[in-house]
């Protein structure tokens, strides 16, 4: 959890606040990738201005993990980097061109020119539906409905692309081997909206390499106004799926988890129906899916807020987060359950040993977050404080056992006498974790 909890947060595209939320693109791990040699680039150049012709705009995707308006990327599996750029040609306001290009017999040339019907590109993705290991283009177009993209999907063969016919629409994509077995398969996302409803759609590419079919849909949650995360990973032990974590229009997040199930050759949602408290629909939190115990299957979090006395008004209850790992049958395992500090940014794992009630309180006057029995509705004897030191104070710490420091924070940590806190210095530090 310590990693990802808010890794979204470094693209600037997720906000902290509970009350909004942005809608994300998958990874954007690699946004450039520029051309290897000086020599390529201005060879590649000189081709785009000779096909393009005078005057033309480059285009940059908009989301996704390639955002260069040249992309490199060796579809073919030859070990050299075919080209892939997007243009507008001069005078045109909606017909945007993806041009690829490769390098035959040391000489860069295009090898298809296609003409969408489209002012921008949502996004550039490549996967691998016929499992030959030559990868396939797959491109997301803007249409003037938000959250509705028109796909294209292109085979490079025998230095020639062509286009496969494709009339989907997509708010989003992602691909897999789902059915384990044949290569990958597409998965298009749609959000509701005005043209589409909420829907997950599984396409694959038929024998003759001649079109894409459909291998399975389900309906999505129709409150989900926008994708904060979108993994494929496993759903539940040895089985692949797709996890959305989605964020409402009231800006609360959601996940949802489909798989195919190949029994029933269906695409299938996990529904979140288990009666135990912590299997939690809606969270306020922006915590996102995530394999927290590194046994490959993703979990979901339920995010709550600790318990305080009400008309409480120095201190703030710290966020109290159930990690689950759903199941085919519909039970929900506990894998984890964590307090966290968003305020501070810092997780604590908690102890097994602790089989009673109890609350962790912020006070942002002292930089503390403190674990308290729970007793009669009301905090009694702490056991544990965390004090959060700025560096910029340059505060004495003595007495304080120094857990780890950032550029700006010390986090340290005391313990109280008499109480059940029942964990040793180690067992604290291994429990800490920043986020
Ligand atoms: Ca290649
Ligand atoms: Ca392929
Ligand atoms: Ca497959
Ligand atoms: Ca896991």
């Amino acid at each position: 959890m310590k990693k990802k909890i808010l890794s979204l947060i470094g693209t600037g595209l997720l906000s902290l606040s509970l009350a909004g939320c942005s809608s994300v693109g998958l990874s954007v791990d690699k946004l450039m990738h520029p051309p290897k040699a000086v020599g390529d680039k201005a060879e590649i150049q000189t081709l785009i201005d000779s096909v393009a012709g005078e005057g033309y705009t480059l285009k940059y995707p908009q989301s996704g993990s390639y955002r260069s308006a040249i992309t490199m990327k060796d579809i073919d599996s030859d070990s050299e980097e075919e080209a892939i750029a997007f243009y507008l040609p001069q005078g045109d306001i909606a017909t945007v061109h993806m041009l690829v290009m490769d390098n035959i017999d040391e000489k860069w040339q295009s090898v298809g020119n296609f003409k969408s019907q489209s002012t921008a590109v949502e996004s550039l993705n490549f996967c691998d539906l016929d499992g030959n290991g030559l990868l396939e283009i797959v491109t997301s177009w803007k249409t003037f409905t938000a959250n509705v993209n028109q796909l294209s999907y292109c085979i490079y063969e025998e230095n020639k692309t062509r286009e496969v016919p494709c009339e989907y629409t997509a708010s989003s994509i992602l691909w897999g081997d789902f059915t384990e077995e044949n290569g990958d398969e597409l998965m298009l996302l749609s959000l509701a909206s005005t043209e589409t409803q909420a829907s997950a759609t599984l396409l694959d590419l038929n024998e003759n390499k001649s079109e894409l079919t459909l291998t399975g849909t389900t309906e999505l949650n129709a409150d989900v106004a926008s994708y904060a995360s979108l993994q494929v990973g496993n759903v539940f032990e040895n089985q692949v799926g797709a996890v959305i974590d989605g964020c409402t229009l009231t800006g609360e997040y959601t996940t949802q988890l489909l798989y195919f199930n190949s029994y029933f050759d269906s695409l299938e949602r996990i529904s979140f129906t288990e009666d135990v408290v912590y299997n939690q629909k809606l969270r306020s939190y922006p915590v996102m899916s995530e394999d927290v115990n590194n046994d490959s299957v993703i979990e979901v979090p339920s995010a709550f807020k600790h318990k305080i006395e009400k008309d409480r008004t120095d201190v703030a209850a710290a966020a109290d987060l159930y990690w689950c790992q759903q199941t085919q049958s519909g039970t929900v395992l506990l894998i984890k359950r964590e307090t966290a500090s968003f305020a501070y940014g810092f997780t604590f794992e908690i102890p097994k040993s602790w089989d009673f009630e109890f609350t962790a309180l912020t006070n942002h006057d002292t930089g503390e977050v403190t674990f308290y029995k729970w007793e009669k509705d009301m905090c009694s004897s702490p056991m544990l404080t965390f004090r959060i030191f700025d560096k910029e104070k340059a505060e004495s710490t003595t007495g304080y056992t120094v857990l780890q420091e950032t550029d700006t924070r010390i986090y340290t940590y005391i313990t109280y006498e008499d109480t059940d806190l029942n964990l040793k210095e180690s067992e604290i530090k291994n429990a800490f974790a920043l986020m």
